[in-house]
């Protein structure tokens, strides 16, 4: 009986042993909320105001409130849409540099409810935000500093009106705002004066009135600005800066946009905005230049598929519609990504890795679909590699693999090694930092087992990897 006791002792003390202990946070992590946000990975941006009927891409601010007048809005249509097409969130442009507002803004005279448009009892914010809430999309709004309708911009008073027009949007009226969107444009006013912006003011109001919300500018604090409109962040992409010297419309050196800083001292992860057509406002003359799926693949692949989020500016047409055009081209963007991406490869493999921390901690959990459960190799340890034993030979031309980014970004390089049939072993991939998510392309490689070798500045902690055969994207 003794003998039993020391036993089972023995083996509890063994079992609990084995059992790792969690990570530490390495640097600087993020929020709850920018947690949240990262895995939303794909968003619609819509330019809608006055240039939709001008074909303007920046009004004056001259134009008159008549001007906006669409003849079949219909925000249930502009959600379907970005709903089918895999969109989590929406963020519209409530003011755009002219100053228009698409909201009864108390602060102006230049808004639909001075217009026409529905006698002045429009509101398309209300509408948007109410299709978002009816079909689980998440509500975002870009309201631009600049304003080159008001005659107080360029004045101290500018600051205050600024903020009481944040604050009719995000008071509550519209619910939960995902991001606020805060373009750095500073330009004349309509008295030819520049505006000081009072920036602290401005990040202060949404943080109070809605602090959940992700804020996106040339310098965060939420998420920035990857440095181009061209949807592509580079190879290598930190989700931390060091925000010294930087400010929305303010960045000396545009590259660091898009790389951050190993070790910087903020999260601020990139964010892509790019436009489905050439402008950012809907022209019919741009209905034959939608782009591509080449064209939308190769940013998915350049923006997700490099620890950064994809804005597709998709903007709504004169009736207030997402034009036939771009709705199929989304709907054909999402069965392509749905076919590359639907069966993960690596599923069935067995995994194993040069080094863990024990229980709970193992290379089985990058397989296993949990995002809270990952790979970790022991502190210290900041060369590691993990290999998967496939469920027989498999081809394949996409290697995704995903940082535990709650522990924060790690990983400074990496390399794809693959077993070959006969035996052999050959690189053939790799990459420098991994963070949210990281897709390489390779050539198409029958393999029977893989090898990740990775490089990091704390022990890597991978939350997943996966293997996806591409037929349709053409690199060129
Ligand atoms: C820019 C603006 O000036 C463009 O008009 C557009 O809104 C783009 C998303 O941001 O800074």
């Amino acid at each position: 009986m003794k003998h039993n006791t020391f036993v089972l002792a023995a083996s509890l003390s063994a079992l609990v042993s084995c059992t790792g202990v969690a990570p530490e946070p390495f640097g600087t992590v993020p929020a709850d909320f920018q947690v949240e946000w990262q895995k939303m990975e794909t968003n619609m941006f819509l330019h809608f105001g006055p240039n939709t009927f001008t074909s303007a891409e920046w009004g004056t601010g001259e134009e008159s409130e008549d001007t906006f007048n669409p003849t079949e809005l219909d925000c249930s249509q502009w959600v379907a849409v970005a709903k089918a097409a895999g969109f989590k969130g929406m963020i519209i442009t409530a003011k755009h540099h002219d100053g228009f507002c698409l909201w009864p803004n108390p602060e102006s005279t230049h808004t639909v409810a001075q217009s026409n448009w529905r006698d002045g009892k429009g509101d398309v914010l209300r509408e948007l935000s109410s299709a978002c809430a009816d079909q689980g999309m998440k509500f975002g709004v870009y309201i631009s500093p600049w304003d080159r309708n008001d005659p107080r911009y360029g004045t101290d008073e500018y600051n205050g009106v600024f903020r009481r027009a944040l604050e009719s949007v995000l008071g509550g009226t519209y619910g939960q705002i995902f991001e606020q969107w805060f373009d750095g444009a500073c330009g004349e006013g309509p008295n030819g004066k520049v505006q000081v912006y009072d920036w602290s003011l401005f990040h202060g109001t949404v943080r109070e009135l809605q602090p959940q919300a992700v804020m996106f500018s040339d310098a965060g604090p939420g998420c920035r600005w990857v440095g181009n409109e061209r949807g592509y962040a580079p190879e290598t992409c930190w989700s931390t800066i060091d925000t010294t010297g930087l400010a929305p419309g303010k960045v000396p050196d545009i590259s660091v946009l898009g790389t951050g800083l190993k070790g910087g001292s903020c999260w601020i992860p990139a964010e892509c905005d790019v436009s489905i057509r050439p402008g950012w406002f809907w022209k019919e003359s741009e209905n034959s230049s939608v782009k591509t799926i080449n064209q939308l693949l190769s940013i998915y692949y350049t923006s997700v598929g490099s620890n950064s989020l994809m804005l597709l500016n998709v903007p709504p047409d004169t009736r207030g519609r997402i034009h036939e055009i771009d709705s199929v081209r989304l709907m054909e963007f999402r069965a392509a990504l749905d076919e590359i991406f639907s069966e993960d490869l690596a599923s069935g493999a067995k995994a194993c890795s040069s080094d863990d921390r024990g229980r709970g901690f193992r290379a089985e959990n990058v397989l296993d679909g949990n995002y809270d459960s990952y790979w970790a190799c022991p502190d210290g340890v900041t060369e590691a590699s993990l290999t998967l034993e496939l469920d027989g030979a498999r081809t394949f031309n996409r290697v995704q693999v995903q940082e535990y980014i709650p522990l924060g970004q790690r990983v400074e390089s990496f390399s794809v090694e693959a077993r070959m049939a006969d035996g052999s072993w050959q690189k053939v991939a790799d990459g420098t930092t991994i963070g949210y998510k990281r897709i390489l392309l390779t050539e198409k490689v029958t393999a029977e087992a893989l090898r990740i070798n990775f490089s990091a500045a704390a022990c890597p902690v991978i939350n997943s990897v996966s293997l996806y055969l591409d037929n349709i994207f053409d690199q060129q």
